[in-house]
């Protein structure tokens, strides 16, 4: 039996195999032509996956490389749980239709590989991660039409919006990821809201706070009962389903959407309010680190994702909504307010969960001083609490500003 003709993990070595012995399969000769004098230069391998769920592996000859992504069947930092590694297929088949829906918004895949659970993909190498060049205090001016124009995209092209429903039937039956939403169930909504299994922890000085404003708040938790339940139940578009700024990856002139295991159909709202979630949560980092001119740029980016998903939606809708009654008077309007109105809802548990539960976020946990480490925590409890509870106020056409 060949090697890879069943499914084990691979390691830095045999990674190397596997990309060797599916060099034919791949799209393109990535390494038919890297030669040094003559000879053909050896492949290499590093492990350079920091999620919690995969290994990701970089295989080069020091001219060319690929990324190889491959499920385990456990969560990396807690194991016990299996996690079902159909994962990797959600993820590479939304990755090549989103290459198609979305062009230039996502790596490119070369080769799915069903039996090892794993892809090879573009390496985009000349990137750098979204968080990592925040945190640095990097500011990236062409990233709000970027994103936006890829989610109005993706919202006109999978959504019911199109007039191909059987089409979009399809994909949700192809998206349905029970593992991987049960996850954000339990983290995004149960446990922020209830801290059921007593993992959640927050800077001592927040201690009362979180009790009082979350825990012990009824009228939170029913609008987080509320957003739970839509997010379960409408299959409105399909949708990355963890975008995060350690999910994008920017240059100056370029944004790639990457690593969308959590792909499923969703309400719209989620994908966007986690994006503002995650600018809001660097820009309080860039508060508490100082830097007055990277924090206006990025406050200013949350504005501008919204107005340019505004503008998408606006020019798209005439071309792209085909749905027989999507036409009918105020209808544009009314859904367009209604994703808005989820988005600040979304924002606001993402920001939440972010702070409180157990899958935190370097930009607050690296914040040094722990003064100043409780101080950003707390501006972003009561950012998202009002974000949850004043969901309507907030990223509308005519919203008031968010501190
Ligand atoms: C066990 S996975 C924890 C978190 O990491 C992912 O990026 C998702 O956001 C998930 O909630
Ligand atoms: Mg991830």
């Amino acid at each position: 039996m060949n090697q890879f003709e069943q499914y084990f993990l691979m390691d830095e070595s045999s990674v190397v195999d596997y990309v060797r012995a599916k060099a034919e399969q791949l799209k393109t000769s990535l390494f038919a032509g890297s030669r040094d004098n003559g000879q053909e230069l050896p492949l290499t391998a590093k492990e350079i996956g920091d999620g919690n769920l995969n290994y990701v592996y970089r295989v080069g000859d020091g001219k060319k490389s690929v990324i190889v992504k491959q499920a385990g069947p456990m969560a990396r930092l807690s194991s016990g749980k299996e996690i079902s590694r159909d994962r990797n297929r959600i993820e590479s088949e939304i990755l090549m239709l989103q290459w198609e829906l979305a062009p230039g918004s996502v790596p490119e895949i070369y080769l799915y590989d069903e039996i090892m659970c794993c892809c090879v993909m573009e390496d985009l190498a000349d990137y750098e991660i979204m968080r990592s060049g925040l945190l640095e205090g990097k500011v990236y001016p062409e990233f709000p039409g970027h994103i936006a124009e890829f989610l109005v995209n993706m919202l006109m092209k999978t959504s019911d919006l199109s007039k191909d429903h059987k089409k979009k039937k399809e994909w949700v039956k192809a998206f349905i990821n029970p593992d991987l939403c049960e996850i954000s169930e339990r983290l995004v909504f149960d446990e922020a809201m209830l801290n059921l299994t007593g993992k959640n922890h927050v800077e001592p000085e927040n201690e009362a706070l979180v009790r009082t404003r979350i825990y012990e708040n009824k009228e939170l938790i029913a609008e987080a009962a509320k957003l739970k339940y839509h997010f379960m139940n409408d299959a409105q578009v399909l949708l990355h389903g963890d975008l995060h700024t350690g999910s994008i990856f920017v240059k100056k002139d370029s944004t790639k959407i990457f690593d969308p295991e959590f792909a499923f159909y969703g309400p719209a709202g989620y994908d966007l309010g986690n994006v503002a979630a995650h600018l809001l949560i660097a820009a309080q980092r860039m508060n508490a680190d100082g830097n007055e001119e990277a924090e206006t740029w990025i406050r200013t980016a949350v504005s501008e994702v919204i107005s340019h998903y505004i503008d998408c939606y606006e020019k798209q809708y005439s071309e792209c909504a085909g749905d027989a009654l999507s036409k009918q008077e105020g209808f544009k309007e009314w859904y367009l307010e209604e994703i808005l109105k989820d988005t600040a809802g979304y924002a606001g548990m993402e920001i939440l969960r972010r702070c409180i539960g157990v899958a935190r976020t370097k930009d607050v946990q690296g914040i040094a001083d722990p003064e100043k480490r409780a101080e950003a925590e707390r501006k972003l409890i009561e950012t998202g609490i009002e974000l949850v509870m004043q969901r309507e106020r907030y990223f509308s056409r005519q919203s008031s500003e968010i501190k």
